[in-house]
């Protein structure tokens, strides 16, 4: 019961239901005396400390704030998350091994026509409009140094298109691959773009800037995940400012809540979508909506379908898809054992056991989405210890710590998966030169860069002018050709480009 009071709180709390935009209002004497109690009676108290040197303005929004929070729920998942309750099978220590072979196929060795017939049929699904898209855009990007989302982010392409500006194109490509092949009138692929605090207001300012990159402004719909609280180390919410709780967003496991608060699912069912495509917005050559995976997925007939690459190392940070107890399971790479990360292949010593690398691409089943009120309270929340600037409650002094002094709680998307059979589940293995080059590091770290993204792409249009028999001539090796997502969803289309000679670097942006 208290799970579904906190699904509707947090409702409530983004709705701002009561305030209809207006500025928050303050409190009556007994709706603040009785949020006090609550908060007291969590042991939150302190939330309140500086309440009363508020003026009218701060006291509404602390108080709204803190209404969209319980503090016994928020000191139940602080509990849960540094004390994880062992379930009586993992008394034992849990049983991991590599995904079964009956759950997984890779396009490395997969029958061409096999191939072709997912293509074929997730083209379909795609021209009966049965096929959606959600982007992961919450993250704060720390990593990069940029403050703006990271989909705004340009990699240095000759066309200087965003990672935003990029997904919209492959978006518009694949509705017009899937018009033309079924002779439609229109085909709409929906793009739900999930942004947190931080990035909702800078993510919808860029959409409108660029006109939603030519997609209908009726199918980009931009919605928030929720926040969660930052804790100081001995379990206390913490305050950003005498008026204001620390938080950060709830992680991208967030999404499943997220969904259903914001009327996403129920804006599904009324499109008639039956299959989800879910992504990193930080992967340069992310095939959105691609109908080889929609159609491998749909197929199968699973709940949820993830893709993977080859693991580059066992230091890599990615998750691992395994499957732990029988059911498939993550690992994430914050949390693997370096004995695990480096176990190799009983069968191959050259090869990691486990290699199956997460790159947050998953496939849902609209019916799995649409019982998400069923589970999403049982996601857990991981702890990720970082250095939170809060307000000292003795001195009222604002710290900026030098080393972690709190926990910030968030979910992962991938935690949902133990849930489901392994029947219900499947795996998808791509090259990673094709479809994996993401961007996590500032410029000049050399890996996860936005040097390697714009090299992966030029490589990746290279190899595509190429293989439709043009010529890429270049001062340096190195060069290579950007082939806008307008032109070529995957490196079909391009036969204009037969005995023609590309000088690199340059960009084939229209077929002339
Ligand atoms: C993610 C994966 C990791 C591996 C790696 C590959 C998870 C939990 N971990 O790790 O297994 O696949 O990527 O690149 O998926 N996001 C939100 N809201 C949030 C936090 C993140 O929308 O509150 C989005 C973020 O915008 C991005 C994606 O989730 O699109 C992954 O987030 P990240 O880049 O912070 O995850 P990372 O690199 O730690």
């Amino acid at each position: 019961m208290a799970a579904v009071k906190d699904l509707a709180q947090n409702v409530l709390g983004k709705l701002n239901i009561g305030s209809s935009g207006a500025p928050p209002k303050e409190p009556s004497a007994e709706e603040l005396q009785a949020l006090r109690e609550k908060y007291t009676k969590a042991g939150q108290g302190q939330v309140f400390t500086f309440y009363d040197q508020l003026d009218t303005a701060e006291k509404a929004t602390l108080f709204q704030q803190l209404s969209g929070f319980n503090p016994e729920h928020i000191n139940e998942i602080t509990n849960r998350a540094l004390n994880p309750p062992k379930t009586e099978s993992e008394d034992a220590t849990p049983k991991f091994e590599p995904l079964p072979t009956s759950a997984t196929s890779s396009v490395l060795d997969s029958k061409p026509e096999d191939l072709q017939r997912w293509y074929d049929q997730g083209l379909e699904l795609i021209a009966e409009n049965k096929v959606a898209v959600v982007l992961m855009a919450g993250g704060q990007g720390t990593r990069l140094g940029s403050s703006a989302p990271k989909g705004c982010f340009d990699i240095g392409l000759p066309s200087h298109k965003s990672l935003f500006q990029l997904q919209a194109e492959r978006i518009w490509k694949v509705q017009q691959l899937a018009q033309k092949k079924h002779s439609k009138e229109e085909v709409v692929v929906p793009w739900y773009v999930m942004t947190s605090g931080p990035t909702r207001g800078p993510t919808e300012e860029f959409f409108e800037k660029h006109n939603y990159f030519g997609l209908k402004k009726d199918n980009v719909i931009i919605f928030e995940q929720g926040v969660l609280p930052c804790i100081s180390n001995d379990g206390k919410i913490l305050l950003e400012s005498k008026g204001k709780v620390a938080v950060a967003p709830d992680g991208n496991g967030g999404i499943y809540q997220a969904l259903i608060t914001s009327s996403v699912v129920a804006d599904m069912g009324k499109r008639g979508v039956q299959h989800v495509h879910a992504y990193c917005v930080d992967n340069c050559l992310v095939r959105v909506a691609d109908p080889t995976f929609i159609g491998f997925s749909a197929s199968k007939d699973v709940e949820i379908a993830t893709k993977v690459v080859r693991k580059r190392d066992a230091k890599e940070s990615v998750g691992l898809i395994m499957q732990r107890n029988g059911k498939p399971d993550v690992v994430e790479y914050s949390e693997i054992s370096s004995e695990m990360a480096e176990a190799k292949d009983s069968n191959n010593k050259e090869l990691l056991k486990f290699r199956a690398a997460n790159i947050v691409n998953h496939y849902y089943s609209f019916r799995f989405l649409d019982s998400i009120p069923q589970w999403a309270h049982k996601l857990p929340h991981h702890v990720a210890r970082k250095k939170i600037p809060s307000v000292n409650i003795e001195s009222g002094e604002t710290v900026k710590p030098e080393k972690p002094n709190g926990i910030k709680l968030e979910q992962f998307v991938f935690d949902c998966f133990p849930f489901l059979p392994m029947d219900k589940f499947a795996c998808m293995e791509v090259r990673r030169e094709d479809e994996f080059s993401p961007l996590k590091n500032a410029r000049g770290t050399g890996e996860d860069d936005p040097d390697t993204s714009k090299r992966d792409i030029m490589d990746q249009g290279k190899k595509w002018v190429q293989a439709a028999g043009g010529v890429v001539t270049s001062e340096k090796e190195e060069e290579g050709v950007e082939v806008s997502p307008l032109i070529s969803y995957g490196g079909e289309g391009l036969e204009f480009l037969k005995n023609r000679t590309i000088k690199a670097p340059a960009v084939i942006e229209k077929e002339d």
